[in-house]
Formats: structure tokens, sequence, C-alpha cells
């Protein structure tokens, strides 16, 4: 141990919490004679936002495992542990003492994931006048100059280009020219609800029981950080490389066959139903992408899956997923002050606590404190609409979702919080706001029967309260999107409302606004 903070390294290379791979760029030319890793666990990347306790527990956890795995295959890694002794607690101070440390040559990091982390650590580098190496994050399929290129030219982005572009390029699910199954698109059959199926025939994702490493973490966050939010209790998610394969395994085995038909399902007590519960072994590279989407077409030519779950899973991940992060890396920093519908009102306080009379908000949010995920369509069309339509400002969204989901990065919460659901960035993500009422939320899940509300009314003390922020938000919105053909519809809709209603509905909203922000959290 002594021999390894004593020893000069030619080069420092520094991997970041999400960067668990020992087969990213940042390892080639890596000689263990001369080079070591530095990992740093440092307070600020848990305090700049109020984060989740399990999110703590799997970043810090995954980062000891690798750690442990790099030393196995005889890496020098200096590891600067949360608690020890001379840690300074941020990037940037961290790497100074680093670099004083062990006088490299150079420091050689992969692309992080985050913008202002990036920054930092190039600020820090330059501080210390030592040569910086950023490699390109090959973890992802789409490298970023390809993305640019699609982009160049384009008036808008769209996921249905980039995807089938995806496609072909790497051949996934095609046949010569044409695409499997005779289709890119099986969504007319995934919107299923689970009323009729039931839920108990469903396999819950793998469960991963804390080892030693995870214990001691599990101990140090809830000493240290007692009062971030969330609940530690059954923290099962997977910290390593062999588990994150094997909860691929169990996904593809167990889920992966109803993924496509269920996807947009919710239900009360069923965090999971047939999602892979992947994304957070995804982001922090302890799975690779192309394995995950290797391992669902090979079901589909196995016969042990249909193409509509295949399709569906393989588009989330060669499709989506890329998608994101290319819109992220195209348009920050600016993209995140982007707020299209000027929205400025602050999160409520029961997006952390659950305690709100709405069901769908508090069976969500109460899931989320106990596991730090939420499905798509929770994130979408639930928690995500209800923001939108209450007008909170998006980047407080944003805010919030990486203080209570495990799986958020800024690369990728930020384009799928402040574009995709909150439509702050004007149609770069997505081609309109999900804009929806109580009664989206009834045809898809099972949280309105039990709840004080009624779905269907925009008006008066039971109405359901998305459903008079749906009508409001069209109405105070209508300037900017009247021109989104898209949008068309739910406008002659509300031009059939008379006006009383409409007044009736202002009022509620106002109040409901008022009433809701009252109390924040951050
Ligand atoms: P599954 O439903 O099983 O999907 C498989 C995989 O596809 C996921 O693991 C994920 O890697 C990928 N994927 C699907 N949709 C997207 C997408 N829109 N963007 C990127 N990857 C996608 N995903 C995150 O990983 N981190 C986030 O912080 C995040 N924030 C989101 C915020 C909002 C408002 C919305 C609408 C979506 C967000 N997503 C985010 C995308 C998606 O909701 C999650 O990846 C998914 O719910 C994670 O659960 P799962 O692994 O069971 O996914
Ligand atoms: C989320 C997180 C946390 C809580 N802690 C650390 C840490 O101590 N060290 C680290 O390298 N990364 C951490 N992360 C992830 C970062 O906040 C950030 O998302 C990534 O560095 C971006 O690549
Ligand atoms: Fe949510 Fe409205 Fe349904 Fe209640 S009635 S659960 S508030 S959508």
């Amino acid at each position: 141990m002594s021999k390894a903070y004593t020893t000069k390294a030619r080069n420092l290379v520094l991997v970041l919490g999400d960067q668990l791979s020992a087969k990213s760029a940042a390892f080639d030319q890596f000689d263990s004679n001369c080079d070591a890793v530095l990992m740093l666990e440092v307070e600020h990347e848990a305090r700049y936002i109020p984060q989740h306790k399990q999110r703590l527990v799997l970043f810090f956890s995954a980062m000891r495992h690798f750690r442990d795995a790099l030393q196995k295959k005889g890496y020098r890694v200096h590891y600067s542990a949360l608690d020890g002794d001379n840690n300074r607690g941020n990037f940037v101070d961290e790497i100074k003492r680093w670099v004083h440390k062990t006088r490299p040559s150079k420091l050689v990091l992969t692309k992080p994931g985050d913008f202002r982390v990036e920054s930092d650590i190039a600020k820090a580098a330059r501080s210390v006048n030592c040569e910086i190496d950023i490699r390109a994050d090959r973890h992802f399929i789409c490298a970023l100059e390809d993305f640019r290129s699609h982009a160049e030219g384009r008036k808008s982005l769209r996921l249905e280009n980039f995807y089938r572009e995806m496609r072909r390029r790497h051949d996934v699910l095609m046949d010569g020219d044409d695409p499997v199954g005779g289709r890119w698109n099986f969504d007319q059959q995934n919107r299923e609800r689970l009323s009729d199926r039931g839920t108990e025939s469903i396999k819950a994702p793998r469960s991963f029981q804390p080892d030693s490493i995870t214990r001691t973490v599990l101990r140090m966050v809830n000493h240290r950080f007692a009062d971030a939010p969330g609940r530690l209790e059954g923290f099962d998610y997977p910290v390593d490389q062999a588990q994150a394969r094997a909860a691929l395994r169990d996904f593809i085995k167990h889920r992966l066959s109803h993924f496509g038909t269920y996807q947009d399902a919710m239900v009360t007590g069923e965090p999971y139903i047939y999602h892979s519960r992947l994304s957070c072994v995804l982001n922090l590279h302890l799975l690779d992408p192309r394995d995950a989407i290797n391992a669902a077409v090979a079901a589909y030519e196995a016969d042990e899956a249909p193409i509509n779950s295949v399709e569906g899973f393989v588009r989330q991940i060669l499709g989506w997923r890329e998608f994101i992060r290319g819109v992220y890396w195209l348009k920050m920093p600016e993209y995140a002050d982007l707020n299209a519908l000027d929205a400025q009102l602050p999160m409520p306080a029961f997006m952390w606590t659950g305690e709100t009379d709405m069901n769908c908000i508090r069976h969500s949010v109460e899931q989320l404190i106990d596991h730090a995920y939420a499905h798509h369509i929770q994130r979408l069309m639930v928690l995500g609409l209800f923001a939108m339509l209450l007008g909170v400002k998006p980047y407080d969204v944003h805010r919030w979702h990486m203080s209570m989901y495990a799986d958020a990065v800024d690369w990728v919460s930020l384009p799928n919080v402040l574009g995709m659901s909150q439509y702050g960035d004007g149609g770069i993500v997505g081609s309109k706001p999900y804009a929806a009422s109580g009664n989206y939320i009834s045809r898809m899940s099972n949280y309105c029967p039990d709840c004080r509300f009624n779905p269907k009314k925009a008006a008066g003390d039971d109405a359901c309260p998305l459903t008079t922020l749906y009508w409001d938000f069209l109405s105070r919105n209508r300037q900017q999107i009247r021109n989104n053909r898209r949008m068309g519809y739910q406008l002659k809709n509300l031009d059939r409302k008379d006006d009383a209603e409409r007044r009736a509905i202002r009022q509620r909203a106002r109040a409901l606004q008022s009433e809701m922000t009252h109390q924040t959290y951050l």
C-alpha cells in the first residue's frame, strides 16, 4: 500500500463513479509498471444536490468493487475513500492533491457524463499544469462526431430517423435493407394495460443481497447522509460486472417476452412490471449496451421472445439512450437554461415525501423512496406530466430527478426531464409537449379507483388536479403551442369548453398552483 502512495506515475488514469469498465479508452495502453489509476469518492458529488441514499450506496459500492477488480488485475489504484483522513471533498482539490503526490506526465480519463464535471476536471488539471487527455467514451454505440454529422443540416432531430440509421449502420434486427418483422415500430401492440392479465405471474428483477463491501457502505451512508432522501432498507442493486450480467440474464429469461406489450402499464405496488431495471448498470458502465442488445436479439432468434418486445427493448437502448446522449453533448451548456414555456414554479415538497392525496403521485413517490426507481411511463406520464402541468421550472424538475433516482446522471436526466417530459427545450427531444389529463392515468393504471379525486372532472373540489391543470396548461400556453400541428386536436377540445367552465378551471388551477408550491424542499 505505502509503495502505491509514493511511486510516481507516468499516466494517472482517473476513473469516475459512472465509468466502471476496464474496457474504456482511458485504459488503452495502460501499463501497470508505470501507470496508476485514481478513483475519488468526494462529498461534493453527494451533496451538490441532496441525493437518494440508495443512489449513494450504489455509486460508492460499485466504485469499491471496481477498485478491487482492478487491483486483482495487478493495477496500482489510488483510492480516496469518502471517510479518508486527507480527502478534500471535491474533484478539483482532490485532483490537485493527487497530481502533486504522484507527479504524472498526464492525467487520462474517459469523457465524463456531466458537463460540469468535465469542466471542473479540466480546470483542476490546468491549475497544476498537468497535461490532460480526455478520451471518447466507447461505452456508447454512437460516437459524438457521428451524432453531430447526423444532426448537421437537419431542421429538427427526431428519434425515429436516428434510430433507423443506427439499426442500419449496426445491422441490428435487419433483414437486408428491411427491418426484421417488416416494420420499424410495434408501438401499436405495446400499449396494453395489465388489468386483464394480472401481476401474479410477473417475476421481479433478481435481488442482489449486500456483500461485506456494500454493508460497509450502507453503514457509512446511513451515518453520514442520514438526512438524504429515500430509504435504504431493501437495497439490492447489482454492484459489479458479474451481477450486472446476471441481472441481464434474469431480464431476458423472465420479463423480456412481455416487455413490449406492457411497457406503458402502471400498477400499484409493482415498480418493475416487465421492465429490465438495467439503467443503473448501463449508466455506471457495468454492463455494455451492446451486450444487452445482443442478448435480446438472440432471444428473438431463438424464438424465446416476440418481435414487438425485442424491437421495443432495442429501440430504448440503441435508439433513445444514444439519441438522448447525442442531444446532451450537441446542445450543452446552453441546453440547461432552456425554458420554452417560461415555467417558473418550484417543485412541491410532496414530490420528495409523497404526502399528497393524489394517489398516482403518492404511489409513485413512495416507490421512489423505497427503490430510487420508477419506470418510463411513471416518469413521463405521472411525475413529469404533473410537474409540467403545474408549471414547475424545468431545471428544478431535473434537479429533483437527480436527487430521487439511482440511475440519474446529467447526460441522461437533463434531456429526458427538461426536454422530453417538460418540453423546456421547445421541441428538440420530442415533437410536442406530453400533455394529458387524469383520464390517461386512469386508462393506463389502477391508481384512480381508490383516489379521492375524479379523473373525469376538471372543476370542483373532487376534480382530479391533473385534469384541471391539463386544461389550464393548454389554455395558458396556447400562444407557444398553437402552431404545433400535433397539438391541434387537444386545442380544439379546449375550444369546446364554454366561458364558465374555463373560468372555473382557471380559478381552481391558480389555487392548486399556490397551495401546492407553498412548501418546497430544496
Ligand atoms: P427499461 O424500460 O427496461 O428500458 C431498457 C433500457 O433502455 C433502460 O435501462 C435505459 O438504459 C434505456 N432507455 C429507455 N428509455 C430511455 C431514454 N429515454 N433515455 C435513455 N435511456 C433510455 N434513464 C436513465 O437511465 N437515467 C435517467 O436519469 C433517466 N431519466 C428519465 C427522466 C424522464 C422524465 C424520463 C421520461 C425518462 C428517463 N430515463 C432515464 C429513461 C427511462 O425512463 C429509464 O431509463 C428507465 O425507466 C429505466 O428503467 P429500466 O432499466 O427498467 O428500463
Ligand atoms: C453520483 C456520484 C456520487 C454520489 N459520488 C461520486 C464520487 O464520489 N466520485 C465519482 O467519481 N463520482 C461520483 N458520482 C458520479 C458523479 O456525480 C458524476 O455523475 C460523474 O462523475 C459524471 O461522469
Ligand atoms: Fe391521479 Fe387524478 Fe387518478 Fe387521482 S384521479 S390517481 S390524482 S389521475
